[in-house]
């Protein structure tokens, strides 16, 4: 059974955001905010959805879903595209398929060392992030 990822996470480290924001077509004066902000997760899972809230001192994005059950997804005060997203289990891997306008998107988390590991990817492009827990909160 793989690890719980309830809880909040603060990031430790990001790496080629600037290239999945660029492939997503975001302007350069939102890419040179989005690049300093300090993430947050804060991931519940109520029954047997997950709700993930991504935080910043700039803007929040909240997505939730249930396994294996296809949802449509707004990315709001991200790149605002509709995409229809699919999450399942690949292994440890919760693994997120972003259907839509861009190609081979979607996202992946993780746990390994008692840190949350998060790949997004768009068109080629992976952004790798990981999360320290924040055992305050
Ligand atoms: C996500 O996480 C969303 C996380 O799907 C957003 C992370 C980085 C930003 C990505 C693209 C930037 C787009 C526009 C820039 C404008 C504002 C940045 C605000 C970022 C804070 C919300 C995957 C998964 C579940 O954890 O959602």
């Amino acid at each position: 059974m793989p690890a719980s990822f309830c809880g909040t996470w603060d990031m430790i480290s990001s790496a080629n955001i600037e290239g999945y924001m660029i492939a997503l077509g975001i302007s350069f004066y939102l890419r040179k905010i989005a690049a300093r902000l300090k993430l947050r997760k804060v991931i519940e899972q109520p029954g047997d959805q997950y709700i993930i809230k991504t935080t910043s001192s700039f803007r929040n994005y909240t997505v939730s879903f249930k396994v294996n059950q296809e949802f449509e997804e707004f990315t709001q005060g991200l790149d605002n595209r509709l995409v229809k997203s699919l999450v399942t289990w690949e292994g440890n891997k919760l693994v997120c398929e972003q259907h839509g306008e861009k190609k081979n998107r979607g996202w992946a988390h993780w746990i390994e060392d008692d840190k949350l590991h998060l790949e997004m990817y768009c068109e080629g492009e992976v952004c790798k992030q990981v999360y320290k827990k924040n055992v305050n909160e």
